[in-house]
């Protein structure tokens, strides 16, 4: 099963670099010179054990809260789940860093056709794995996924008490993994910094386990307060961060950057930015 890591890791390499949808194309390029451009890097891979019992501490309502859904609770005979961090290229982090509030065009681009690529990305390994005799699911991909902002704002989940959470948060899943641990914005701090989003799939192979190197859920951050500078003061070092108030900024950006949206103020010009204070 070690060998097959180092299968998959090449397979993955080969995706990000070749594939058109981690390419700004002409139709989406909002300036001529973005075309052509690469949004993710290929990324770090962490594996945790479906019998882990922190699973079920995510059940806790201090933690993700009672609407995730455990790896045996996707799939019931699920061994192991495998977690990936996709870093931003330097295109996208660069363009993000020349003004405090105003979002880069690439940063746009990783949010929306980015994400649309990590989710062929959930399908490929999807796909890869099948082909090498492991079933693997994505809940994130699949039509199963739930999330809700404001309490009581998403029509499917009736419970009140339920806010800014989802039933398979991926920084909580890369957490278990091995990928890191939070920062004070909330951001997951990786080996490569906080600059990249997160996939996963939950598979039924014995693979080789990522053992955590931390056991703090805010270990990796040196709570320099960097990140404070949020255009949405949402973030605070006696306060920590508040999903409300980023939230309510966030939705004026939807207007202000449509059909696109993001902000990500608080992952850029911080020591976490592309690497693990
Ligand atoms: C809802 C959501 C939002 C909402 C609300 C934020 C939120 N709740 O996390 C809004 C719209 C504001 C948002 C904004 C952004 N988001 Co967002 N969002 C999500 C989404 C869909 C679900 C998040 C979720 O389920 N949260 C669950 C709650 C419970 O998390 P939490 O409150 O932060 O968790 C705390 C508690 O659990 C606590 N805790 C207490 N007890 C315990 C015990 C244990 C054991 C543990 C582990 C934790 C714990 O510790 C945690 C940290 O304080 C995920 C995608 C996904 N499927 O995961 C992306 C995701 C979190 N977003 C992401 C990104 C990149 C962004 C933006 C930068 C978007 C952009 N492109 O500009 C901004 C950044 C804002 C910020 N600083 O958070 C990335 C995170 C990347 C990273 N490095 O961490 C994700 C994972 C998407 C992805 N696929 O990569 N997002």
């Amino acid at each position: 099963m070690e060998n097959i890591l180092d299968e998959l890791q090449a397979a993955l390499a080969k995706w990000f670099n070749r594939s058109h949808l981690n390419i700004v194309s002409e139709q989406m390029a909002l300036e001529p010179s973005d075309i052509g451009q690469k949004l993710y890097e290929t990324p770090i891979i962490g594996i945790g054990a479906a019998d882990d019992p922190m699973w079920e501490d995510m059940h806790r309502k201090e933690a993700v809260g009672s609407i995730f859904r455990t790896p045996r609770e996707w799939m019931p005979q699920s061994k192991t789940v495998l977690s990936y961090f996709a870093p931003f290229t330097d295109f996208v982090i660069n363009g993000n860093c020349i003004d405090p509030v105003d979002v880069g065009n690439g940063w746009l681009y990783a949010r929306v056709e980015g994400q649309a690529f990590l989710t062929e990305t959930n399908h490929f390994l999807e796909r890869w794995l099948a082909d090498h005799g492991i079933k693997a699911y994505s809940p994130y991909a699949g039509n199963q996924f739930q999330y809700v902002f404001e309490p009581g704002s998403s029509a499917d989940i009736s419970d009140p008490s339920l806010s800014f959470t989802s039933n398979w948060s991926e920084r909580h899943v890369a957490f278990i993994c091995g990928l890191g641990t939070f920062g004070l914005s909330k951001a997951l701090i990786t080996e490569r910094g906080v600059c990249g989003r997160f996939g996963s799939v939950i598979t039924d192979a014995e693979l080789p386990i990522t053992q955590r190197a931390y056991t703090g859920i805010y270990e990796y951050c040196k709570m320099c307060g960097a990140c404070c500078r949020c255009p949405a003061h949402a973030i605070s070092l006696e306060q920590g961060k508040s999903h409300h108030l980023c939230t309510s900024y966030f939705d004026t950006l939807r207007e202000k950057y449509a059909p696109r949206f993001g902000c990500g103020k608080c992952y850029v010009e911080v020591p976490c930015m592309r690497h693990r204070p």
